[in-house]
């Protein structure tokens, strides 16, 4: 029998490859970088489902790839790199990662909130440097339990991280285009407008996808809101932030830091980002557990074998496609 040819765009785990081979002919490419249109438009041809690691599905991708190729099964649960409009017109399903990595975001999530207000990383330096200065008022953090949390977006790892925040007996307060009843019944958080989260939250933290409706979230006018001494935490999507309001907040002592795993040019950098002390940078890292990478590659098999046997794939965000092809 002749298998279905599968291609996936970046380098994953031995373990996600050998699930796909059970079933499929699979090239990968071996390179750790985002493929070019060009090189991803070369690649797709011929296969009958991508396995997408941050490249961008274009109107014109999508085009190309008609016709053969069943789904575009996204190696994320955020799927801004995808033009879901223009696969489903094109016949072709999309689908994500949901759940699977929910709990490898929270902790990150909570890693850099704690790194950040416990100043981590400058106080791995100093002690690696060998400095003296050791003393009751060195290296003053700020404390995390008993404060105040305000997540801003109340989906699944919004939930997740603020019921991490229940164990440190954090006061939470969340936002949301509506209320959320299983948001505050799994963490007791109450729901406030923006404006009220960010006056006073010691800790924001943010969950939003990235869509036309929340680039820039969070830009001058919202930092200004916040308290001197709040940090300001994002894992979710980089432009959601203006990173470059967000330095200049961080550097005029308009908060208090940032801890950040995502970033609006990345993997480029605002000027001066690197220079403050009072930030926290991991490079898009917040998922990157080995149990949680295999079950997202998990999920992404489970729905391009769907796909290809003509079924509905579990985490299909765009089920209409069906009745274009
Ligand atoms: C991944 C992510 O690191 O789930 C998401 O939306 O951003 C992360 O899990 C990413 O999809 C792989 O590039």
């Amino acid at each position: 029998m002749v298998k279905s040819k599968v291609y996936v765009t970046y380098p994953l785990a031995e373990e996600v490859l050998a699930l796909l081979k059970e079933r499929c002919e699979v090239e990968m490419n071996p390179e750790n970088r985002v493929l070019s249109t060009k090189e991803l438009l070369e690649k797709i041809e011929g296969r009958d489902a991508v396995l997408v690691v941050s490249a961008s599905i274009t109107e014109e991708i999508c085009q190309a790839a008609k016709g053969k190729c069943k789904i575009f099964a996204n190696y994320g649960v955020g799927y801004n790199n995808i033009d879901v409009d223009a696969a489903t017109k094109h016949g072709i399903f999309v689908s994500n990662t949901p759940d699977v990595l929910t709990d490898a975001a929270a902790d990150h999530t909570f890693a850099l909130l704690i790194s950040t207000a416990r100043r981590i990383v400058e106080c791995d330096k100093f002690v690696r440097s060998g400095q003296k200065g050791w003393g009751p008022m060195n290296m003053i953090g700020a404390q995390v339990s008993g404060k105040t949390i305000g997540i801003i977006g109340g989906g699944r790892i919004g939930k997740a991280t603020a019921q991490r925040a229940k164990g440190f007996n954090m006061n939470i307060i969340y936002t949301d285009i509506q209320a959320s009843r299983e948001f505050e019944i799994a963490t007791g958080g109450k729901f406030v407008d923006k404006d009220t989260l960010l006056s006073q939250s010691d800790f924001v933290s943010i969950h939003l996808p990235f869509l036309p409706s929340t680039k820039h979230f969070i830009s001058t006018d919202e930092l200004k809101l916040m308290k001197k001494t709040a940090i300001l935490i994002n894992g979710s999507r980089g432009p959601v932030v203006d990173e470059k309001a967000l330095v200049e907040a961080l550097r005029d002592g308009i908060i208090g830091g940032a801890g950040l795993d995502v970033f609006e040019w990345e993997p480029e950098l605002a000027p001066g980002l690197t220079e403050l002390s009072n930030v926290v940078l991991t490079p898009h890292v917040a998922t990157s557990t080995m149990d949680t990478r295999i079950a997202m590659g998990e999920l992404c098999t489970q729905n391009i074998f769907a796909a290809i046997d003509g079924k509905m794939p579990p985490t299909c965000l765009n089920p209409e496609a069906k009745d274009k092809r």
